[in-house]
């Protein structure tokens, strides 16, 4: 269709002649650049080429020198290969150029399979969604130094939450031998230093037999509870030189799982006794179940002791469906908690309260009784350095067990029964029927919140999330994510029973978690038959969206619900809050603070607070497009429709 106005004609010709230049200055003062244009000596379209351009371009290029011998990087492949790593998600870089070619060309592009990302973020973001399903870590290459800067914070948040990736770094290390410029420019020293304090162990291998050893011991190190990233710097010289041909031909270890940390026995059989002879004891579990046979471990725990459990979330702990699961708010009345891998004791059985009050810093309480006798079994004891504050606040603990729980829980059961006297027995059976009953009126008034401002439009959180399952529930689904504040919505009303339904936040709280683990868990769930699903918050999504550029190209099956309410409103709530304590209305500057959190709101006139609509029509169109191409195609297999290209439901 012919446009209005043209506007200056700058076609692609007049361009390249240099002619737009001065037409655009036509426009403006037509007297003076007529002048110029009178004086201006013509600027020829092209010149003509040199006898040396000419001839490369038009000449047969000359055989290039060919690489002698076998590759390195073809042996780092060999290395790679024997761990059954499957997908390598990535965003491509010259500082690696030698192994990525080695790996399509003599590796087949299997084992792993590059996945083409377009932010290192998303990679890294990626492979830790894919582990929480899987249970195998991936893993990533990155860009030395420019290409690392942008994975930190998925890096972080994967040491955060306990989970596996292994990030290899390009660097070009031999500053004599290395290409001028850029490459330069994106090499370092020492790369792993970025992200040293994040991860569980880094290594940057001098030789092809360092590289083997290295690369083994960087995947046992990662897989040893507690898990955790780990880092490869991995010299441009290394992977293209040639393997030597004088002496021995590196060896490729064998791997060899590290068995993981079990409680010291006598910490234990103390544990189990403080259990049995407890009135109310009660069990907290935040990464407990590393394994779907952690979950099963939990149950007889729990009602060996008929203890109620509350599970944090981090990992899918214990069925939301079971009688003796209760809410954060049952270690109230305990006379013993033990905490399984818990991230945060401290705020487990004490609160802070953000207020105005102690000038400004909130107030701490304790939920507890004051004699409650606390157990404690967690890994991470086993893992901690300086400088982030993941350790979180300073807890004393009655038994304190540096040892991993899913690990420990078999003694521990074993402890437990020998421990609890028959007399005590009709007493334990008594607490059970007591923990059905408040499971029952729980259950009862959760269902009674969420249904306030069920016919509300903007639509409510609660009816959101019930929206969802209603479309996904005859599935067999798996909740990879749930981003953004939809006050916990998914844990409290969807019947979470099998490990797979629900895998924990980012564990750093670093915001852009949400999209990319998506896309890698549901990688894992697609392998696997499972149907994904994610709640999907527009302020995580818009960090880096490319990821669902990934999800369509591989072909990864995900519904990704919006949560879209506008806004960064968790940042929202804080200035207002503070506008509050100050005293300040939200008018002026706290408005405006408030308007700035908003952001993509518009600032100025955007409507503030939830805004999402629901298409719940859409929905159940989108799981039964899926739900009818998997049993076409079988549940192996991606489906077809838009379900699998990881399309947002559309407002
Ligand atoms: C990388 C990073 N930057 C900033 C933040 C601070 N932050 C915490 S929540 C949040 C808002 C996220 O918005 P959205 O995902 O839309 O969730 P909502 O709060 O709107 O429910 C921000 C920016 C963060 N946690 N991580
Ligand atoms: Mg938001």
């Amino acid at each position: 269709m012919a446009r209005k106005d043209p506007g200056p004609k700058a076609d692609r010709r007049r361009f390249l002649t240099g002619v737009v230049a001065a037409g655009a200055a036509t426009a403006m003062t037509p007297v003076r650049s007529a002048d110029v244009a009178a004086q201006a000596p013509r600027v020829p379209s092209a010149l003509p080429p040199s006898m040396h351009v000419a001839q490369a371009e038009t000449g047969t290029p000359r055989e290039l020198a060919r690489v002698k011998g076998i590759p390195g990087s073809d042996f780092m492949v060999d290395v790679i290969k024997t761990l059954g790593i499957k997908y390598l998600p990535a965003n491509c870089a010259s500082s690696y150029r030698a192994i990525h070619e080695s790996l399509i060309n003599y590796g087949g592009n299997r084992m792993p399979e590059f996945l083409t990302c377009m932010h290192e973020e998303s990679a890294v973001g990626m492979a830790h969604g894919y582990f929480k399903v899987a249970g195998k870590p991936l893993m990533t290459l990155c860009h030395g130094t420019v290409g690392l800067q942008h994975a930190t914070m998925g890096i972080y948040n994967a040491w955060c939450d306990r989970v596996p990736v292994i990030v290899v770094g390009g660097n070009d290390l031999d500053a004599a031998t290395r290409p001028p410029g850029v490459p330069t420019f994106h090499s370092a020293q020492d790369i792993n230093a970025l992200v040293r304090d994040f991860t569980k162990w880094d290594d940057t291998p001098v030789s092809l037999q360092h590289f083997s050893q290295s690369f083994v011991r960087a995947y046992k190190i990662a897989m040893t509870p507690p898990y955790g990233p780990v880092m490869i710097s991995l010299d441009a010289g290394l992977q293209q030189e040639p393997m030597k041909e004088h002496g021995e031909k590196p060896y490729i270890p064998r791997y060899v799982p590290t068995a993981p940390p079990q409680g010291d026995s006598g910490a234990v059989k103390e544990a189990a006794r403080l259990l049995a002879g407890a009135q109310n004891p009660v069990i907290v579990a935040d990464r407990a179940a590393r394994t779907p046979n952690g979950m099963t471990l939990l149950v007889q725990l729990a009602e060996l002791l008929q203890a109620r459990v509350i599970d944090q979330g981090g990992r899918m702990n214990f069925p939301r469906t079971h009688y003796l699961s209760a809410p954060p708010a049952a270690v109230s009345g305990a006379d013993v908690i033990i905490g399984l891998e818990l991230s945060d004791f401290w705020a487990t059985v004490n609160a802070y309260t953000d207020n105005a009050m102690k000038e400004g810093i909130g107030t701490n309480s304790t939920r507890i009784k004051r004699d409650a006798k606390l157990i404690s079994i967690s890994s991470v004891d086993l893992n901690t350095k300086a400088n982030y504050q993941d350790f979180q606040r300073f807890q004393v603990i009655d038994v304190q067990m540096a040892a991993d729980a899913e690990a420990t829980l078999p003694a521990l059961i074993e402890a437990v029964k020998s421990a609890i006297p028959n007399e005590r027995k009709a007493a334990i059976a008594q607490r059970g029927e007591a923990a059905r009953k408040a499971y029952a009126e729980g259950q009862e008034r959760t269902r009674q919140a969420a249904a306030l401002g069920w016919d509300a439009s903007p639509v409510s959180t609660a009816r959101l999330c019930m929206e969802v399952y209603g479309a996904v529930k005859g599935l067999d689904w798996s909740l990879v994510a749930s981003e953004g504040n939809v006050s916990n919505w998914p844990n409290r009303l969807w019947p979470l029973e099998k490990y797979h339904h629900w895998l924990g936040r980012s564990g750093g709280y670093g915001v852009g978690y949400g999209a990319p683990a998506s896309v890698g868990a549901a990688l894992a769930n697609r392998d696997l038959g499972r149907f994904s699903v994610s709640i999907q918050s527009d302020g995580d999504l818009m960090y880096a969206p490319g990821v669902l550029w990934t999800a369509a190209k591989h072909k990864i099956p995900l519904l990704a619900v919006m949560h879209n309410n506008r806004g960064y409103h968790q940042e929202v709530m804080h200035v207002q809050r503070l506008s509050n304590f100050r005293n300040r209305a939200d008018q002026g500057p706290g408005a405006a603070r408030s308007r700035a959190a908003r952001g993509r709101q518009g600032g100025a006139g955007g409507a503030a607070g939830p805004a999402q609509r629901l298409d719940a029509a859409a929905l159940r169109r989108r799981a039964h497009a899926y739900r009818s191409s998997a049993s076409d195609r079988g549940h192996r297999r991606p489906a077809r429709g838009s379900a699998r290209r990881g399309r947002r439901v559309r407002r």
